[in-house]
């Protein structure tokens, strides 16, 4: 077991202190991150959007402050309650922020949505949470009616560019809402217990399950932010994670502004010219990024970098799969810098163990857990901390502020991630005699795709709605420039032949129903799926059997 370098007080005293709130002290996390700096400089830049058009918007963070009352007032109108859930389906678009954040100056629970969610994956989430309120834009209409057929908790749907052909039922256009709302909402007086955010993370079996944050959250967005970010007022700073994911509300909205950072938003897609071109002309100075995005930079070349002014770069860190050697040794030699890879999850809502400023770093190695983090590495069995060296359940001890707080719906599931007085992270690591951890792997069969992860059981829903196929399992495969990748073995009803066509049509339906990242690279049809006695499809051995690796002892996974 290993606390924190104890080289500093615990990050989350020092998050405080940033946010200017004591332990128990009642806030609202929107009036931290907006109206706290109106008063000591409105005219300040909170935001910087740009989109692939080139078009780019400047806000302040009175803009901000307006934008975001307005919505907080237009929600009012319709009748939206503190509890309430409000949800949204845009790409990273300045209503995006302005929607997240006017639902927690209500006291609402906000809900963001991957905008390239298929229409089951929005329907699971939508009647889960019972969310109330979805805003989204005229474009994803199409996947949206089908998504809230019979769902009865959604009242409203507002529309951001309402389609030529009108909207219906209980559509509204959001323009027209807002022309009508104040710009002067003041925050709902929330205790800093009081829930704000719910985002949705994939399991092993069922369907994704809502983590649920607090406002209180804050204290940890706001510490690491600074601690490992080390971000200042006088950094340009860009984060590339949608919101749809829990980077992208962290350190893409919350932290970097509980702190009064400008940020830059990007509504585009990758390609490495354009995220240089946009580094330069913003004179970045903090980034944070994926794993993914690095190895597709790596692949374009050390020339595409040199081809841009990149020495505005100053620190760049990465989360959300093992950041591999060769990354951080190209990332030296392309950009000047060490990238710093931090690990954490949506359950734990911040930061947890990373490679810090003050920290040397071992490539390979998540870093240490930070000031005020306790970690272990578990033995499977019995839940007691494992010596160095040895590979065993990554844990950490509760509680700290940006821990979530429960599983909406699913207390079970929740209790059945504390054990001995740990909260098991559900991934395996060892720890090194200096207290480096290594990430070995995830402890179950979720699917890392490009630093998002997918449950396998939604995959295999999707495929299953195909009236061809009767079984389905559908597991991770390595591939260069993602990581993992999808793959996917199914079984035909008798009668049915596997075609061209049909592994293109069990594609689209993983496209349409869960979504494009979830897409498998491979679907081959076999006879038969290894399976446990009691019935339960082997993914792991149907995964080794796909990879044509040594399918191991299958006495210890019959009965898991
Ligand atoms: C923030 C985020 C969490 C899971 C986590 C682990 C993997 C995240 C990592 C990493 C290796 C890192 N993960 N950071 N694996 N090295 N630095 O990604 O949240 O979407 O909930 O994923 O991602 O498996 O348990 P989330």
């Amino acid at each position: 077991m290993s606390e924190g370098e104890s080289s500093g007080a615990s990050v989350w005293h020092q998050g405080r202190l940033l946010l200017g709130v004591s332990p128990g002290e009642p806030f609202n996390a929107c009036e931290r991150v907006v109206d706290r700096h109106c008063a000591r400089y409105p005219e300040a830049t909170a935001a910087i959007h740009r989109n692939h058009h080139g078009d780019r918007r400047v806000f302040t963070f009175e803009d901000l402050r307006r934008a975001v009352s307005r919505f907080a007032s237009a929600l009012d109108a319709l009748g939206v309650k503190p509890g309430d859930r409000v949800f949204t389906l845009l790409e990273p678009m300045p209503e995006l922020f302005w929607s997240i954040l006017g639902a927690i100056r209500t006291g609402a629970i906000a809900g963001p949505l991957f905008a390239a969610f298929g229409s089951e994956a929005i329907r699971d989430r939508l009647g889960d949470s019972g969310a109330r309120v979805l805003i989204t834009h005229g474009r994803h209409l199409l996947k949206v009616r089908a998504a809230i057929e019979g769902l009865p908790g959604l009242k409203q749907v507002l529309v951001v560019d309402p389609p030529a052909d009108g909207l219906r039922g209980i559509e509204r256009d959001l323009a027209a809402l807002l022309a009508d709302a104040s710009d002067e909402r003041p925050p709902h007086p929330t205790s800093e217990q009081d829930p704000m955010l719910l985002h949705y993370s994939s399991g092993t079996t069922g369907k994704p399950k809502g983590v649920l944050h607090v406002h209180e959250a804050l204290v940890g967005h706001a510490a690491t932010a600074r601690a490992v970010l080390d971000l200042r007022r006088e950094d340009s700073y860009w984060c590339t994670a949608d919101p749809g994911w829990v980077t992208g509300t962290s350190y893409a909205l919350f932290g970097p502004w509980a702190l009064g950072v400008p940020q830059i938003h990007y509504e585009g897609g990758f390609s490495s010219s354009a995220w240089y071109s946009l580094i330069e002309a913003e004179r970045v100075s903090v980034w944070y990024t994926s794993p993914t995005a690095l190895r597709m930079l790596m692949r374009d070349g050390v020339e595409a970098a040199r081809a841009h002014d990149l020495s505005s770069l100053r620190h760049i860190c990465s989360v959300g799969e093992p950041l591999n050697p060769e990354v951080i040794r190209w990332g030296l030699e392309t950009y000047g810098h060490t990238i710093r890879d931090t690990w954490w999850q949506t359950e734990t809502g911040c930061m947890q163990i990373a490679n810090a400023p003050w920290l040397p770093v071992r490539p390979g190695s998540m870093g240490k857990p930070l000031p005020g983090v306790t970690a272990a590495v578990l033995d499977p069995t019995t839940h007691e901390p494992l010596p160095p060296g040895q590979e065993g359940l990554l844990a950490l001890v509760p509680p700290w502020p940006s821990m979530f707080r429960t599983y909406w719906n699913r207390l079970d599931l929740y209790g059945a991630r504390f054990r001995n007085g740990f909260y098991l992270t559900g991934d395996r690591a060892y720890t090194d005699a200096d207290g480096y951890y290594w990430f070995v792997g995830r402890d179950d069969d979720v699917i890392n795709t490009s630093g998002h992860l997918v449950g396998p059981f939604e995959i295999e829903s999707a495929l299953l709605t195909h009236p061809a196929v009767v079984e389905a399992a559908a597991f991770p495969i390595p591939v260069a420039d993602a990581g993992e990748a999808v793959a996917a073995r199914v079984v035909l009803a008798a009668g049915s032949e596997s075609s061209r066509e049909l592994i293109r049509d069990l594609k689209t339906l993983v496209r349409r129903q869960v979504g494009p990242y979830a897409v498998p690279r491979e679907v081959v049809v076999v006879d038969r799926l290894p399976r446990t006695r009691s019935g339960k499809i082997m993914r792991r051995v149907a995964r080794a059997e796909h990879l044509g690796l040594p399918v191991g002892d299958l006495s210890s996974l019959d009965e898991s």
